[in-house]
Order: structure tokens, then sequence, then C-alpha cells
């Protein structure tokens, strides 16, 4: 058992003083606020719950930073598509492995306490499988427990290189499966995962670019209820290409074909017309927003404003991971809806609310919904995840409530959070993850191999 007391802390209520919690086996049991610190409480300042990064491509953190050199052509997604494949083709497991800890450490330091891993990075180099096809989903397991992240293992389903079924490229050799194959995939994922203290399982249809109507309609099943995940309409030509197809745009066809319920996440839905955002905000379905990863890679601008007075709901992923931080996540959101918009504040729930917590709060609730996490936050039965800022940071003191929020996210920068407790077990403090050393020696002898 763990008692922690917090002098001020983010409830599912709100904002409470003097707020004691105790942690039995990883989880929430009790939360008393209004109480004095007890001897042997652990005492902190700020405490708030950890959120989902609910959209993560663990692989590609090896890539960060080394797709910003303007190539021949004029760079888009699609050039950075063919940087990133190379990249890919390269990795072993082992590199994996090393690749996805050193991620998860810096999703841990930077507040993320659970992430979903859409994964499709299956098979070997030359594109023959594994002898057992879940070996690469093993190391996304292995990173997560040796880091204590939670994870949500959304396996992905990938099968063609465009819209109507066409033949994937020999770039895309590494992630193609079958029906068939895909359900042994998933069967491997379920045991891979199945000793893994908060992890569950979905499964992650990849585009409708490389999905089928059949093929969607045949893999849901294996699902079993859990998650499902899916990337949709996040260039122009995607959405060109896919009016080519079907005559309807990607949310478009989604909305007429798919149930949009609780269980659905469309990851980064950029190009939406009004009828279409109207129509997927009164869905239950939660909208998986990159802005990071939206921003990098020439995506556009999420309609977040309209999609949000319209009752949609959303969570934040760092998908590409080339920079990792629930406050950069969330900064990112905001000031592209300012420089979108020509306002300030323009996700701010209304007038006198503050624009950080709102986004917290629904990257809180978007980010558990598409996980299939029924309790999160500092509630009892809830997982322990905890985060803690560091109340003597210049951009934090003297603040209390949504102001911390508003400084953390908006003016600290990094060094703003102090701890980071994951199912209970405190991993980060002061700020550092308790294997940052040896997860970035492993990254860095595999990227050293991987760029050299
Ligand atoms: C991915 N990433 O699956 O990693 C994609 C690129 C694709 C983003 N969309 C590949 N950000 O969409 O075809
Ligand atoms: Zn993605």
């Amino acid at each position: 058992m763990t008692r922690l007391h917090f002098a001020s802390a983010l409830l599912p209520s709100g904002w409470a003083n003097d707020v004691q919690v105790v942690i039995t086996a990883g989880a929430i049991a009790e939360v008393t606020p209004g109480v004095a610190p007890a001897a042997g409480d652990e005492r902190h300042t700020i405490a708030l719950p950890g959120l989902a990064s609910l959209h993560s491509h663990a692989f590609q953190r090896g890539m960060a930073g080394l797709a910003e050199l303007r190539g021949d052509s004029t760079d888009t997604f699609w050039t950075w598509r063919e940087t990133m494949y190379r990249f890919a083709l390269a990795m072993t497991p082992d590199d994996v492995t090393a690749v996805a800890t050193q991620l998860y450490v810096e999703m841990l330091e930077q507040g993320f306490t659970r992430v979903g891993e859409f994964h499709y990075l299956h098979h070997d180099r030359d594109g023959s499988h594994y002898s057992d096809i879940g070996e690469m989903a093993a190391r996304i397991a292995q990173a997560a427990e040796a880091s204590g992240i939670a994870l949500t293992l959304l396996p992905s389903f990938y099968a063609h290189g465009s819209f109507g079924g066409a033949a994937p490229h020999g770039g895309q050799r590494r992630f193609i499966c079958s029906v068939d194959q895909f359900a042994a995939l998933m069967a491997a994922s379920r045991k891979a995962i199945a000793r893994l203290p908060g992890a569950n399982i979905g499964i992650a249809p990849h585009s409708l670019r490389a999905v089928t109507p059949d093929e969607l309609a045949e893999i849901i099943p294996l699902a079993e209820g859990g998650p499902v995940h899916i990337h949709a309409a996040e260039q122009v030509r995607e959405v060109e290409d896919c009016l080519a197809w079907s005559e309807r745009r990607p949310v478009q066809w989604l909305l007429e074909h798919v149930p949009l319920d609780r269980r659905w996440c469309l990851i980064h839905a950029t190009h939406m017309t009004d009828e279409e955002v109207t129509a997927f905000a009164k869905t239950a379905a939660v909208a998986g927003l990159c802005p990071i990863t939206e921003a990098s890679l020439g995506d556009g601008i999420f309609p977040a404003r309209e999609f949000l007075a319209a009752g949609g709901k959303f969570g934040v992923g760092t998908d590409s991971n080339v920079l990792v931080g629930v406050a950069d996540e969330l900064r990112q959101l905001e000031y592209g809806q300012r420089l979108k918009h020509r306002q300030r504040n323009v996700l701010s729930s209304g007038a006198g609310r503050s624009t950080g917590r709102t986004l917290f709060d629904h990257a809180l609730a978007g980010g558990a919904q598409a996980m299939a996490q029924t309790t999160v936050g500092l509630t009892p039965g809830a997982r322990a995840d905890i985060v803690t800022l560091d109340s003597a940071h210049p951009s934090l003191v003297g603040r209390r409530g949504d102001a911390a929020i508003d400084g953390w996210i908006f003016a600290a920068g990094n060094g703003a959070i102090d701890c980071v407790w994951a199912g209970g077990h405190k991993v980060v403090e002061t700020g550092r993850h308790r294997m940052r050393q040896i997860a970035r020696e492993r990254f860095n002898a595999s990227v050293l191999r991987l760029v050299t």
C-alpha cells in the first residue's frame, strides 16, 4: 500500500485541497479530500491524472528529426513516408525494443501514462513472417513492461497500397497480412500482453487506403469488442483518391458504412466538410488528434472549434513521436486554432474558463474512451496513473488549480513534471524516469547502427 498526500489535486469533480490518495495493487483504492497529511504519507503539491497518448507508431521515434532536409521535389507527407519506410525496413526486433523503450520512458517523463500503440511493423525485413507472427508485438509489450507505461495494443491490418484493393508496394512488405494471417497475429498479440499489468487490445485497420470494405467487415470481429482505430482524411490527396474510388470522402464513407460508436477512434480526420464535422461530432466516436505530427507532416488543421461546438470528443496522440509531450500536443492544438482563426483561447469551454483545463479534460476523457478505459482520473478503481507538477518551476510558482495547468501547457517547457506513478509505481522522480540512462544507451546504440 502507498499513501500519497497532495496539497491540491484534480479530481473528477474538480480541484480539491489536501487530498490523500491510497494505492493498493496498482490501483487507486481511496481518495479523501480535506484531510491533513498523516505520518507516512508521501507529500506533493499539485497532482493530475496521467493522460493517454492514444496514437503512436513507436518505431518512428528512431528517425525523429532526420526528415527535416528538403528533398529533390517538394517535400510532402508522401515523400516523408518514403523516408519513414526506408527506416522501417532497416529495423530488427532488438531495435524496436530499444526504440520503443526509450519512447515510452520519454512519454512517462512527459505525462503520458498509457500508450495506444498502432502497430504495423509486423514482419521480417524481407517481408517473411517471424516464426512467431507476434514477435514484434511482443517487443512492444516488452518495452511497455520495462518502462511501466500501460499499453493498449492496436495491431494494424494492412493489405493494400491504395483505395480499391491496389497491390501494396515493396516498401510496405513488413506490414502486410491476409485476413487469416491477421487473425493469427491477433491471437499472438493477445498472448504477448496477457501478463502485462494494465494492458488491453483492440484493432487498427490502417486506413481506407490499406483495407477493402470486405476485409474491414471480416477483421472487426477479431477485436472482440475492443477499440477500433483507423487513420482517416489526413491528407487532401487521400480525400481526392477516396472520392475517385467511392464518390465519398473518407469520414463520409465511414459515417455511412460503419457504426461510429464508442469503440471507434478516427485518427486525424483533418479534412472534413461542415456536414462531416457535425455528423462525426454527433456520433459517440472519438477524434484522435496528433497536432505535432499533423504540423510536422503538413497535414492541415483539424476543425477543432466547430467540432467541439457540435459536441465532438477528442483525445491526443504523439503519432510519429517526432516530439513527445502532453503539454506540447495540447499547446500545438490550441495554437493551430489561434493561427487559423486569429483569436486567442479558441478552445476554452467558455468565458472565464481556462483553455489548458478544457484541453486537458477533453484529452483525459477522449483518451480513456479510445483506450477502452472505463475508470480514469484520480478516483477509486482507476489505475494509479498520477502526475505531479513542480510547484517551484518558474512558470508554476504561486499557481494553483487551472492556472497550474495553463502554466504547464503554455509556459513551462521542460521541467514542469516532478513525479509520475504508473500503475502505482513511481517511475519518474524529479523529472527523470528510473531507467532513463539504460534506455538511452540502448536506444543510442540502435540508432547509431541504423543511421550510419
Ligand atoms: C503511419 N503516419 O501509418 O505511420 C502513417 C503514415 C500512411 C501518419 N499518417 C503512413 N501520420 O498513412 O500511409
Ligand atoms: Zn498514424
